[in-house]
């Protein structure tokens, strides 16, 4: 399990580091992306619904899975311990929110993000400051994080908070009871029904994601992935079950608060709401670390 992301981002040269530096700060600035889930019956009303861009969802059926990783896996910590969840069926944006549809978020209600209020006690947004280097930059936002994007990208210098925000906009204004996933529902989705350390297998590859350097060697860009920052959404193959980017490119924001213990039961899928709720969780690497 990660810290503060989710979407929104951080880069580090290690999950590790990632994740504690994340954990650090309530108004977390990295490049999320609000997975949701919806039922297929809902509906109602909206003063965006015909212009709406919502997010292309896959179904994810129930299933049961073991969560976590195995005590001698590198990079394994102490929250996770393994144990069996059940998983109720949802369903999941195929890729991270772009910033083609934040954008609409924002023209349609005016929102202001935390890296635009200077919420927590730092100003802009906790990103790349260049030759990989982490910090808060002032003036850094969805809008402008410090490299370019287009609208098919990622959006980043979202906080868990702004994440929410858009989420529940989404909600109000298809009728569909769009969400952040919960954490367990998000491995359980990443897994994709495998046992291996990423989806692909047990080995890191610049084939398969958007992420920074290897451990041992190599750069931000090696082979088929040509990117220092973000990549467009679903630049890669999807997993099996045809979700993109779950490892690297953006972290993403799950519902869970923070801990640092393996929960307790019932493993049923729910989100933890105990803990360090100032902080929130945050998953699946990013371009600037290992995924
Ligand atoms: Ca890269
Ligand atoms: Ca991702």
């Amino acid at each position: 399990m990660k810290q503060s992301k989710i979407i929104l981002l951080i880069v580090l040269l290690s999950v590790m580091t990632a994740s504690y530096a994340m954990s650090n700060y309530s108004a977390l600035q990295e490049g999320a992306e609000a997975q949701t889930e919806r039922k297929p019956d809902a509906s109602s009303p909206a003063q965006y619904k015909s212009t709406l861009q919502e997010p292309e969802m896959v179904a994810i059926a129930s299933g049961g899975f073991q969560m976590g990783s195995p005590a001698g896996e590198a990079g394994h910590k102490k929250d996770e311990a393994l144990h069996v969840v059940r998983i109720k069926p949802f369903e999941l944006a195929a890729t991270e929110t772009t910033v083609g549809q934040f954008r609409q978020f924002i023209q349609a209600t005016g929102y202001q993000t935390d890296a635009e209020k200077n919420s927590g006690g730092h100003a802009g947004c906790y990103i790349n400051q260049g030759n990989n280097q982490l910090g808060w930059q002032a003036g850094a936002s969805w809008k402008n994080p410090g490299f370019a994007q287009t609208d098919e990208h990622p959006v980043v210098c979202v906080s868990w908070n702004d994440a929410r925000a858009y989420a529940q906009w989404l909600a109000q204004t298809s009728g569909k009871p769009y969400r952040l996933p919960t954490e367990s529902e998000w491995e359980y989705a990443a897994r994709a029904g495998t046992h291996s350390r990423y989806s692909w297998g047990d080995t890191a590859s610049h084939e398969k994601a958007n992420y920074g350097k290897d451990a041992c060697c190599g750069g931000m860009i090696e082979g088929a992935d040509q990117w220092p920052y973000t990549s467009p959404v679903a630049s890669f193959a999807p997993n099996r079950w045809h979700l993109y980017d779950m490892h690297g490119n953006t972290w993403e924001w799950v519902a869970d608060c923070w801990n640092t213990t393996t929960p307790e039961e019932p493993f049923d899928g729910s989100a933890r709401l105990t803990g360090d709720c100032s902080r929130h969780v945050l998953r699946g690497g990013s371009w600037s670390d290992i995924p």
